[in-house]
């Protein structure tokens, strides 16, 4: 069953289901990532993560049942799509409507969609090849049913042969640390003050660390974020050097007890050999003083910024280790293609997702619900 079905199963499913055998519902064997808590249980772990092949999907998606939680996870998914669906998927279906038959006219059109979608024309091309192949395999016609192909299909791109975690990798053997980074106004203090409060609510101790001397204002605003959410909090002067800051701030929430430090850091250096010296140079005081290093590196992109987000994911991804990726303002923007380019072009797994303003509006990037979010509508 390809993902389309599926979400029509979970969702309230049409009609035209009933006569598909019923599909058990079973509980997931593997303990269900909870995505809004980040537990101990979230440590990553290799063995949990697991690898689908092309061959194995059908056989890999299996219908759990909706927890209130879940259902609550995918009202902030729908209400923050909106614009999207407003957007990209409303031409879609436009597109369906328009024709009556599957002809190069139609692919044309929706190769156009999709790349003003943000899908990224490398991923574009790969997706429009894949459906040309089921439209000739398939000998589909209608352009009704090549809409359930196509969700489908993103659907393999994202998780095709690859690990599928949406964890973070918190440090078994010491302090965690994670490093914030992304050019300047994506969301990066935002989004620690989201994740913050986040852990603070599983009853992780915290501790904010401005790295960001670089900015006047910088350090104040991320102290406000930390009485606001009320965490521990450590900020040096104006033009401190930021791995001094961040030494002396680890130091203190080692004393202070800690579990996580999320340090937030300057991305306006004047250029990509600074910005790389001084993330090695944080890298390296981190490494000293604890063992098994930094826990994760965030990339933050704001999803509004379309193709310039894309190419900031490859700069810093030769700058640095980026070991995940946020994807601010998504509820900001009506193209909603980003996370595949993202995803087949950049190749760094999305781990969250700001779907809005508020305190709640960060998620744990969940590719269903956000194909659900994208396409309710259309299922
Ligand atoms: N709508 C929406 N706004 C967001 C989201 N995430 C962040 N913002 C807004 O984006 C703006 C910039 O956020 P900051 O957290 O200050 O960004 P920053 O990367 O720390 O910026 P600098 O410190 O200037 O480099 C703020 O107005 C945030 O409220 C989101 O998911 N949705
Ligand atoms: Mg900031």
């Amino acid at each position: 069953m390809g993902i389309f079905s599926k979400l029509k199963k979970m969702f309230g499913g049409a009609e035209e289901e009933k006569e598909e055998k019923v599909v058990e519902e079973t509980l997931e064997t593997e303990e269900e990532i909870d995505d809004e808590t980040l537990e101990d249980s979230e440590i990553e772990d290799e063995e949990e993560e697991e690898t689908i092949e092309e061959d194995d999907i059908d056989e890999e998606i299996e219908i759990e049942p909706l927890t209130e939680e879940k259902k609550e996870k995918v009202k902030i998914y729908d209400k923050g799509l909106s614009k999207s669906r407003g957007g990209f998927v409303s031409k879609l279906q436009d597109l369906t409507r328009r024709y009556s038959k599957i002809n190069e006219d139609y692919f044309d059109e929706l190769e156009e969609i999709l790349i003003m979608a943000d899908v990224g024309v490398n991923t574009v091309m790969e997706l429009i090849e894949k459906l040309k192949k089921r439209v000739n395999d398939d000998k589909i016609t209608d352009p009704e049913e090549l809409k359930e192909v196509l969700v489908d299909e993103m659907f393999i791109i994202y998780v095709n042969d690859e690990i599928l975690t949406n964890k973070i990798h918190f440090n078994d053997k010491d302090i965690s640390v994670i490093l914030f980074v992304g050019v300047n106004g994506v969301g990066k203090t935002t989004t620690i003050a989201k994740i913050a409060s986040k852990l603070k609510k599983d009853n992780k101790k915290v501790m904010l660390v401005a790295g960001d001397t670089f900015r006047a204002g910088a350090v104040e605003q991320l102290r406000e974020w930390s009485e606001r959410v009320g965490t521990s909090f450590y900020g040096g002067g104006e033009k401190d050097d930021p791995s001094s800051v961040l030494y002396d701030g680890i130091v203190k929430a080692k004393e202070e007890g800690c579990d996580v430090v999320l340090v937030d850091t300057a991305g306006r250096l004047q250029n990509k050999v600074n910005l790389m010296h001084e993330l090695e140079k944080m890298n390296n005081v981190i490494s000293k003083l604890v063992d098994g290093g930094c826990s994760e590196t965030l990339l933050v992109i704001d999803a509004t910024t379309g193709q310039n987000g894309i190419s900031q994911a490859k700069a810093f991804k030769e700058i640095t280790n980026i070991t995940g990726i946020v994807l601010t303002k998504m509820d900001g923007t009506a193209k909603g293609g980003i996370v595949l380019a993202i995803k087949s072009e950049v190749g760094i797994p999305v781990k969250y997702i700001g779907l809005g303003e508020k305190e709640e509006d960060l998620v744990s990037f969940d590719i269903e619900n956000y194909i659900y979010g994208l396409f309710k509508d259309m299922i």
